[in-house]
């Protein structure tokens, strides 16, 4: 007896320390202290229910948002164990929830996620919150504990009988440590949509009763149902994608493949249900065995001749939406964002698996496979054509000042971190931003009408277009492959154009040529959208500007019978120099919406949506967005 409570206060005394660990230093674990490290906690317990469903063992997870923040996901798996640990000599479930990585150890399927910026185990959640409850459904009977701060301050109980198995989690997490713990169903929606792709026939529900919103994601399709997801409102080219798995020494590759008729290429890749950013192992075999087949093929048929050179990568990747997911028994997660997969085992495997399920359809569908090639041989004559058209861009942009835009109004500052860039809709605009800007650290480039859409043009024809090419020299960082953020000669960028509806399509035109071309800009954050008011509301000498309905209308009831001259701005060109620089341009007054790229497959869906070939999608979402700024956080 003795022995045993000896025991158990050293093992007290270690979860102790591990827990203080993770609330004295949460960034170490999560990451951060901001939103995303408090979606993070989400994602780990949901994290662990996907790792039931990969073992076979749970089908359908519920994710609930509740009123005031707290967080309850329930699965229908086995049930996190309760019985006594033989080392620790606690529950299991509690040294699962007290001590740091012990999931991995127990977890269900053998693909635990470690070593990336998930898979720190539910401890760490369990540190976080200001409570943690569980209830376990498991040997027929309902357990239940709660604890507090990471500390149990109920022993682990049974409340109850049951004749299911699965696990509820309901967290709350600690305000004392996040900067905020309002949770963004947008952000945990794209996730979970993520994860019900990647594990087919999974069924997975988010309920937020903040606002009585209940979403189901299911796919009994899988990757493929994901590709055709991202090809929404595109042309395909082979309707039925292109599909394999194979399993080999306990690592499994699967690979959904669709090809639009556009010129942008998705690749998007998984490790373990994680996003590998940064590529790695799996990324390089599948671009290796996508050309080697290709190529195989083309020369088999007569496509490519013998003397012909190759057609690159690249070429074959044009107009390719594809879906690559391993899982592999013990991920290495590599690069600066733990999202590059190092393990080399995997990289002949997805080579071969690439070899041999690419190369099967090719055989069994010759009309497809001619269009495909067909494609990557006009791609490659494009790359020709661009490569000169660069080149002359090159040429003609020496990076001293006198090669600038003829049509830009530089600055005087010469550090980018202080200087912006004004891009204007419209001569007349440009002239008063012009005459209304601080020079001194404000540069005006006035764009003349809609921009080159660059969904529908390839980029040799974007290289030809001169409004883009003012704006790729004024900016700097060159495009594409070269593009350096470095280069940037100003660390803001930013869209002024009237809110009517070609204002709005000037703004969405402009946003898809950075997104595309300079994707880093808007990365990094450089990329923001003016606000220019909507009206002036003038009495005497007095005049008071507003940025929407709501607020002029809330305004002039709150005037009672003062009579004002209302005056709606329906363009920049209305609106004089020192009016501009007030309401839109000085930094003391004006309200900058910034842009960010969140989300790149949402982001990938607007844009196509939005800028791609078929009308009416587009009509709609400009439509009803005209009015209202479009969703920035894309
Ligand atoms: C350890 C071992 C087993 C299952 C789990 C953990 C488990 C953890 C979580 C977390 C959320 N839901 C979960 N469901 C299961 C396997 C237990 C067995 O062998 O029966």
């Amino acid at each position: 007896m003795k022995e045993r409570e000896d025991r158990y206060t050293a093992v007290d005394i270690q979860v102790l320390e591990g827990l203080e660990a993770v609330r004295k230093r949460p960034g170490m674990y999560i990451g951060s202290t901001g939103p995303r490290g408090l979606h993070h906690l989400v994602f780990e317990v949901v994290d662990n229910s996907i790792d039931e469903a990969v073992a076979g063992y749970c089908d359908q997870i519920t994710v609930t948002i509740h009123q005031d923040n707290r967080i309850t996901v329930t699965d229908n798996g086995r049930g996190i164990p309760v019985d006594i640990h033989p080392k620790m000599g606690i529950p299991a479930l509690e040294v699962i929830l007290t001590t740091l990585h012990s999931g991995a150890k127990f977890g269900g399927s053998g693909y635990s996620i470690s070593g990336g910026l998930h898979g720190v185990g539910l401890s760490v959640v369990n540190a976080l919150s200001s409570f943690l409850e569980v209830q376990i459904a498991r040997n027929g009977k309902l357990y239940y504990q709660r604890y507090e701060k990471g500390r149990p301050v109920t022993s682990l109980q049974v409340v109850g009988t049951s004749e299911h198995t699965g696990t509820r989690t309901t967290f709350l997490p600690d305000d004392t440590i996040f900067e905020e713990t309002d949770f963004s169903a947008d952000i945990i929606a794209t996730r979970l949509r993520e994860l019900a792709y990647l594990n087919q026939g999974v069924k997975i529900i988010l309920l937020d009763e903040r606002m009585d919103l209940k979403q189901e994601y299911h796919y009994t399709g899988g990757i493929r149902d994901f590709v055709r997801y991202l090809n929404t409102n595109k042309d395909v080219v082979n309707s039925e994608p292109i599909y394999f798995s194979i399993n080999r020494d306990d690592t499994v590759v699967a690979i959904a493949i669709q090809y639009n008729t556009g010129y942008s290429e998705t690749l998007l890749s998984y490790a373990n249900n994680i996003r590998t950013q940064e590529g790695g192992t799996h990324e390089i075999g599948f671009k290796n065995g996508l050309t080697r087949i290709m190529n195989d093929y083309a020369k088999r048929q007569g496509i490519l001749k013998e003397n012909d050179s190759n057609l690159l990568g690249e070429d074959i990747r044009e107009g390719m939406a594809a879906i690559l997911t391993v899982l592999v028994p013990e991920p290495q997660f590599e690069g600066q964002t733990k999202t590059k997969l190092g393990n080399t085992e995997v990289r002949s495997l997805v080579e071969t698996a690439i070899s041999e399920g690419v190369g099967s359809f090719l055989d069994e569908n010759p009309g497809i496979a001619r269009k495909i090639i067909d494609k990557a041989v006009s791609a490659r004559r494009a790359r020709e054509a661009a490569r000169k058209a660069r080149e002359l861009t090159r040429r003609k942009s020496a990076l001293d000042a006198t090669s600038l835009p003829g049509k830009l109004a530089d600055c005087s500052e010469k550090d980018p971190s202080k200087s912006e860039l004004y891009l204007v809709e419209g001569d007349s605009a440009g002239g008063s931003a012009k005459l209304g800007r601080d020079r001194n650290f404000q540069a005006i480039l006035p764009l003349r009408g809609k921009i080159l859409n660059v969904e529908k043009a390839r980029v040799d024809r974007v290289l030809s277009n001169d409004e883009i090419r003012s704006l790729i020299t004024a900016i700097g960082t060159s495009i594409g492959e070269e593009f350096d953020i470095d280069k940037a000669r100003y660390h803001r960028v930013i869209i002024m154009t009237d809110a009517d509806v070609d204002g709005s399509h000037i703004r969405v035109l402009l946003l898809t040529f950075f997104y595309r071309y300079m994707r880093p800009l808007l990365e990094t954050g450089y990329i923001y959208i003016a606000q220019p008011p909507l009206y002036a509301l003038k009495r005497g000498k007095a005049i008071h500007y507003f940025y929407n309905d709501r607020d002029m209308e809330k305004f002039v009831a709150e005037q009672g019978n003062k009579k004002y001259a209302v005056q709606r701005y329906k363009g920049l060109g209305e609106m004089d120099p020192e009016q501009l620089w007030e309401t839109t341009m000085n930094p003391e007054t004006r309200t900058l919406l910034q842009v960010t790229v969140q989300d790149a497959i949402a982001a990938e869906a607007a844009f196509t949506s939005l800028m791609g070939e078929k009308v009416e999608p587009r009509r709609q979402f400009i439509e009803e967005n005209a009015h209202q700024v479009i969703n920035l956080d894309i």
